[in-house]
């Protein structure tokens, strides 16, 4: 039953775990056919793989899988080999000399097995080692060719076959996921004129101006290098000493001491390409442009005790989240939006838009969306997709183009400077899941670990020997865009707006409501509580004091500091910012849809509960999706009121509360003292009132709220609208119509997070 709950969703679900080895697999079923896209191209939807070993469905159209098939295995049926194809008799015992005697060299089982097990680990990323990704598509809403060339916006519904690494920063490649970080939200996009990189983050702003800077600020953020130590985390003193003397990161800290950094689920953030790009068309015109993502889910963010708890309940919630949704058919989803400008407009700006330490608010700037993106298949496997992928800034497409943002021009170095070590030598382009779509045609040759096999004598170019080819496509291929450049000295410097650190930082504040502003000042008392030297945490004090006297004050209280002068600044600019508070920079900006698919409901059991209220509320929620799961204290079954017999699917120790996105307290004669009498039951509900989450009980009886120190009786002018209680009724109808109720009320409150 709980099988079939969990599988509603995903029709095409039973046949991938083989429930029904016998039936026919569907396959290749786009998510919405072809026929129902408006003016949809001429790419086809139906296009499915006659390789895809066991029969494994897919779900939803995406080219790059068809050539990811080419590689793809499956040992269904077939004999253990080595890798020389040779099949292998006994893969229990090595090859010796006699039963007692020693293992023999010539063992080239034993000895080919052991050597390729030595070297299975590569090195993980410098940054962003810790990471989780899925496959999926874009969909373009509309023909933007008066903005770019770029071909996967040349018409509505056409769809491009998208690659997506969701990361944090500072962790170790087997750190948890609810540390507090910026996460990194890479898309590839497989296109028809060649693979583009959108290497982005969940946060639209960066720490530094200049590439320059960068291994400075890793060192100082990853752990100290003589005992390393926090593993992936800010909160010690090297981390905040760097950043309290480079003012230009303040802004970044305040999103980062925000909700953002601790989200709820990689479906639930945005995505931002961060720096100013170029969008240029077919007549050579270019227009600024930021990229931004935004999630059909919401932007929804833990609490600070409940990631520090999920960290330890499960490290791998973040992940785990992303596998199950897209296996349960609940594909993650995020609107793409363009923020256009021109030249003219952005030199009237009181902020550069070369400074990736700002944003252009979206009250100066609206966006525009101009397509979809949907996740709509988990990896086949996690080190030759998600680990392989090489992400590169390079990567660009005709109709896309550069700034001179200094932080973007040295990760176009970075990124493909960086997977000649990870990935071991220049062929890593070769590796199926960074192959594109649209072919490679070049005279490069040779290098580590080959695998195309080049035709012919011919690897220069001019040639005539090869009819000339491959040849250079002219105006159809890749042209940077001709920006005028005035002669001037050659220099290392920053323009002068680029001295303002403080007017976005307080821009960012001023525009967070308040319970935000109060998590802002309770992450920095935090980390700072954290940091040993004194002097450092002053110094990140005067910092905030150019930033907002409130602020510094609440973070100052907390380290039981008076507040210091702020930090002079370098250089005193006037600034008139165009916006003084941008309402979109709330999380509350962006609710989502109303929705609760996907969330994690406990129904709390014991012997005795009552039936008929619990069903009505799980069934509620299996209708819409949600995943609710019977939690008890102990695996095995209870008995109901009615008689009838509940499988208890997990229980309170195996996931507590914090991994729950709301809970029900079920109603039974004497229910409550039961579950009151588990100490664990009793902090399972304290941690979901703390955490914020809906509670609903199915009783009149308060005892376990109380027991957990749960406010009871909430003044009926301001009623909590998480702390659903049903009352009881006299009348048989008033109970039934007061059950509805409460349970719409918690659907309500579910999906509003
Ligand atoms: Fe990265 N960054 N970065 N970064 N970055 C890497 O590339 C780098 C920056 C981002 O899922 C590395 O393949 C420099 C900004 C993401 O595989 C490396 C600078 C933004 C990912 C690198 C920056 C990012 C990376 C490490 C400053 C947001 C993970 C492994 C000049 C716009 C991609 C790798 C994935 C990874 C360098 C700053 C996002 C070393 C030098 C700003 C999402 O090349």
């Amino acid at each position: 039953e709980a099988f079939a709950r969990q599988m509603a969703a995903n029709p095409l679900k039973p046949a991938e775990y083989d429930t029904s080895p016998l039936a026919v697999p569907p396959r290749g079923l786009p998510l919405m056919p072809a026929s129902e896209i408006d003016g949809a191209s001429t790419v086809s939807e139906n296009m499915e793989s006659d390789k895809v070993g066991s029969g494994r469905p897919l779900t939803g159209y995406n080219a790059q899988n068809e050539s990811l098939d080419r590689v793809r295995v499956d040992a269904s049926g077939q004999v253990l080999t080595t890798n020389q194809g040779v099949a292998v008799a006994d893969n229990q015992n090595s090859l010796r000399a006699s039963l007692r005697g020693p293992t023999l060299l010539e063992d080239f089982i034993l000895r080919e097995k052991i050597t390729h097990f030595d070297h299975e680990r590569i090195p993980e990323r410098v940054v962003h080692a810790r990471g989780s990704a899925a496959h999926g598509f874009f969909e373009c809403y509309q023909d933007l060719s008066d903005l770019t060339r770029a071909s996967i916006f040349s018409e509505p519904g056409k769809r491009t076959p998208v690659f997506v690494r969701f990361s944090t920063v500072a962790g170790e490649r087997g750190s948890a996921d609810t540390v507090r970080d910026v996460r990194g939200f890479a898309v590839k996009f497989y296109t028809d004129a060649g693979n583009w990189d959108l290497v982005g983050n969940n946060i639209p702003v960066f720490f530094i101006q200049d590439a320059m800077k960068f291994p400075d600020l890793v060192h100082a953020l990853k752990p100290e290098p003589h005992h390393a130590m926090p593993q992936a985390s800010s909160a010690h003193d090297t981390f905040w000493d760097f950043v309290s003397l480079m003012p230009e990161s303040t802004h970044m800290l305040m999103w980062i001491m925000s909700d953002r950094a601790i989200p709820r689920s990689y479906r639930m953030m945005q995505g931002f390409g961060v720096h100013t790009f170029r969008l240029v068309n077919a007549q050579q015109e270019s227009v600024f442009c930021k990229f931004h993502w935004s999630p059909l889910a919401g932007t929804h963010s833990l609490m600070w005790d409940e990631a520090v708890k999920i960290a330890g309940a499960d490290p791998d919630y973040h992940r785990r989240d992303l596998w199950e949704s897209i296996e349960a058919g609940i594909y993650p989803e995020y609107e793409l939006s363009l923020q256009i400008f021109t030249e003219e407009q952005a030199q009237q700006w009181s902020f550069d838009i070369l400074d990736p330490t700002k944003l252009v608010p979206e009250e100066l700037v609206p966006l525009r969306p101009v397509g979809r993106m949907v996740l709509n298949r988990n990896p086949d496997n996690f080190f030759a997709e998600t680990e392989q992928v090489a992400f590169c800034t390079a990567h660009i497409v005709p109709g896309i183009d550069f700034t001179n943002d200094p932080l973007l021009q040295g990760r176009i170095h970075s990124y493909v400077d960086t997977q000649l070590t990870r990935l071991g030598g220049p062929n890593f382009h070769e590796i199926p899941i960074n192959a594109p779509v649209s072919g490679v045609y070049n005279n490069q040759r040779d290098g580590m670990h080959r695998q195309a096999i080049p035709r012919g004598r011919v690897s220069y170019e001019p040639n005539s020997l090869a009819g000339g080819c491959p040849f250079q496509a002219g105006g159809a291929g890749f042209t940077s865009y001709p920006e005028h450049l005035a002669m001037a000295d050659k220099l290392r410097g920053k323009p002068e707006r680029f001295a303002d650190h403080f007017t976005q930082a307080r821009l960012f504040w001023q525009s967070q409501s308040q319970i935000e502003q109060h998590h802002i000042v309770s992450a920095y008392r935090f980390e700072l509580s954290r940091v040993q030297t004194q002097a450092v945490r002053e110094r990140v004090v005067s910092l905030l004091a150019n930033v907002s006297m409130d602020l510094a004050q609440g973070v100052a209280n907390g380290l039981g500091i008076r507040v210091p002068r702020a930090q002079q600044v370098v250089k005193p600019l006037e600034i008139a910012p165009e916006v003084s508070e941008s309402p979109a920079l709330s999380l509350f900006a962006r609710p989502g849809e109303d929705s609760v698919r996907g969330r994690r409901v406990a129904l709390l059991v014991t012997d005795g509960v009552e039936a008929a209220s619990l069903h009505s509320v799980l069934d509620m929620l299996a209708e819409e999706g949600a995943a609710p799961r019977v939690v008890g204290a102990r695996l095995g079954v209870v008995r109901a009121d009615d008689g009838s017999v509940i499988h208890v699917e997990t229980t309170v120790e195996a996931m507590p509360s914090p991994l729950w996105d709301a809970v029900v307290v079920p109603g039974g004669e004497g229910i409550q003292l039961v579950l009151s009498s588990y100490g664990q039951m009793v902090e399972f509900v304290k941690d979901q009132y703390r955490h914020c989450k809906p509670i609903l009980v199915l009783s009149d009886d308060p005892v376990l709220l109380e027991a957990a120190g749960i406010p009871v009786d909430m003044p009926a002018d301001e009623p909590d609208p998480a702390l659903i209680r049903l009352r009881a009724e006299r009348s048989q109808e008033d109970s039934v119509t007061a059950l509805a109720v409460s349970v719409a009320s918690f659907r309500e409150a579910l999906a509003r997070h």
